[in-house]
């Protein structure tokens, strides 16, 4: 499997109850790089943008203030077959679904306060990457 590239959001709920050094290592365990990182609270425009294909959703004025109401630890993680095998780490959507041993069936509960954003695809991994950070970021 091809080595990628996938942006992960440690999102304001994680900082918040400071388990963004938790939700870190256990990227790192796992084997995974760092190639970005950085603290930063998300503007409207940045969090509109990031949820753009979530825009005609019920949920979506109620997800633009989450992700905006604090600071988000912003991460590119880089490892073979990184953008699904974060997403299975990550967990399911729904806290209340996602089995034990994922970030989310550990340590979250319900929605929209899931803890932690994976890319979904390579096409969305691209995307939200040039999104969240400029090209002279990425070492
Ligand atoms: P993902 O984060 O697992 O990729 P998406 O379906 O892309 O899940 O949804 C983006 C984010 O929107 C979720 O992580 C969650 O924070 C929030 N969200 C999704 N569905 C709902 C909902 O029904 N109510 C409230 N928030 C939701
Ligand atoms: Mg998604």
């Amino acid at each position: 499997m091809a080595t990628e590239r996938t942006l992960i959001l440690i999102k304001p709920d994680a900082v918040r109850r400071r388990l963004a050094g938790e939700i870190l290592g256990r990227i790192e365990a796992r084997g995974f790089d760092l190639r970005a990182g950085k603290l930063l609270t998300a503007s409207r425009d940045l969090g509109e943008r990031h949820y753009a294909e979530h825009a005609e959703k019920p949920f979506f004025g109620e997800l633009v203030a989450f992700i905006t109401s604090g600071p988000t630890l912003a991460l590119v993680v880089e490892g073979e077959g990184a953008i699904a095998t974060m997403r299975r780490t990550i967990g399911a959507t729904n806290p209340a679904d996602a089995d034990a041993g994922t970030i989310r069936g550990d340590l979250a509960m319900s929605m929209p306060d899931n803890l932690v954003h994976g890319s979904d695809s390579p096409a969305s991994a691209e995307r939200e990457i040039a999104l969240w950070f400029s090209t002279d970021e990425l070492v």
